[in-house]
């Protein structure tokens, strides 16, 4: 499923986001880069050791923000590492959420990074409810493309699992 923002394709696919041929991957990390499970244990594993020794060398991310490092052994080029809020159901989540897509969008068109994949960030350990994150995902994405106008030419979400790609495809459709 796809949609044209601008000159961009916002595409949503269901798989596994460490096999995805973007120059870019976002992974979903914690604030200490300390590695973990979900998609950030995926990212580690596939990609090898040099990704958390850079992630050591940086130390840490605040809540909403977005750092970079080499992709190690995986397709992309980079890696970046972005930590979305613990759902705690507070007002500012959704703004925490939308700022994680933001700021790694922004990070990627200033390394000229023009294709970018993201997986659903705070949607597994972090309980944030898959359609509400969908909604708020597709919205900043959606400003982050139309912010960096003629940067990107693909911005794709890899989904993991029918839930995740049906609550997607819902959202997208009232984009
Ligand atoms: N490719 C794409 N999506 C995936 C993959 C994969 N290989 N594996 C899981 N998902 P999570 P969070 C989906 O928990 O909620 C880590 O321990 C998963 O089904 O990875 O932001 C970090 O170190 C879910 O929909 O990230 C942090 O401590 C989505 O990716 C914490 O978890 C996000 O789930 C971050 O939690």
């Amino acid at each position: 499923m796809e949609k044209l923002i601008g000159q961009t394709r916002l595409v949503l696919t269901q798989g596994d986001i460490t096999q995805a041929d973007t120059e870019a991957i976002v992974n979903a990390a914690n604030s200490r880069l300390a590695g973990g499970g979900g998609v950030d244990g995926a990212i580690h594993r596939a990609g090898g050791p040099e990704i958390m020794a850079e992630c050591r060398k940086i130390g840490s991310c605040p809540t909403g923000e977005a750092v970079i490092t080499t992709a190690g052994r995986l397709k992309a080029k980079k890696v970046i590492h972005t930590v979305g809020p613990i759902y705690r159901g507070r007002p500012e989540d959704p703004r925490l959420l939308a700022n994680a897509y933001g700021n790694s969008l922004d990070l990627a068109a200033q390394y000229g990074l023009s294709t970018v994949a993201f997986p659903s960030l705070s949607t597994g350990a972090y309980g944030y409810p898959l359609d509400m994150a969908a909604k708020v995902a597709l919205e900043a994405v959606k400003r982050g493309i139309e912010k960096n106008s003629g940067k990107f030419e693909e911005v794709r979400f890899v989904l993991f699992g029918q839930e995740a790609f049906d609550a997607y495809a819902q959202a997208l459709s009232k984009l």
